[in-house]
């Protein structure tokens, strides 16, 4: 009879402990969203980056605007990170924030899409 009372207690203990880590689960897969700054000038940078980043891993949505050059980025915090994605961007060839857009990437962006394009 104690042992059965106590295999009961057990189960229960675990599946409390399961319900509680699959809610800690669940709530870290909240999207989170968050506004980085970068060097695009034109729609087709516009392309480049969300194209770029919509099927990276744990980002779920992307949006470019390119008056105000701020990209608007809904990601899942357990699968990346705001620096991740910021360096994501500059492989890209744009400046995220402050991190610098990577100079290869960069050099092979066409003319019209560097940031210096409009200072000539
Ligand atoms: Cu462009």
């Amino acid at each position: 009879m104690k042992t059965q009372q106590m295999t009961s207690r057990l189960i229960f203990l675990i599946g409390v402990i399961f319900f509680t880590t699959l809610k800690g689960f669940s709530a870290g897969d909240k999207n989170v969203e968050i506004k980085i700054k970068t060097s695009a000038v034109c729609g087709m940078c516009k392309d480049r980056i969300e194209q770029g980043l919509a099927f990276e891993k744990g980002i779920k949505d992307v949006n470019l605007d390119v008056e105000t050059k701020i990209v608007t980025i809904k990601y899942i915090p357990s699968k990346t990170t705001p620096d991740e994605i910021r360096k994501k961007i500059s492989k890209l060839g744009y400046d995220a924030d402050d991190v610098p857009a990577d100079k290869a990437a960069y050099d092979k962006l066409p003319k019209c899409c560097k940031k210096d394009a409009l200072k000539h």
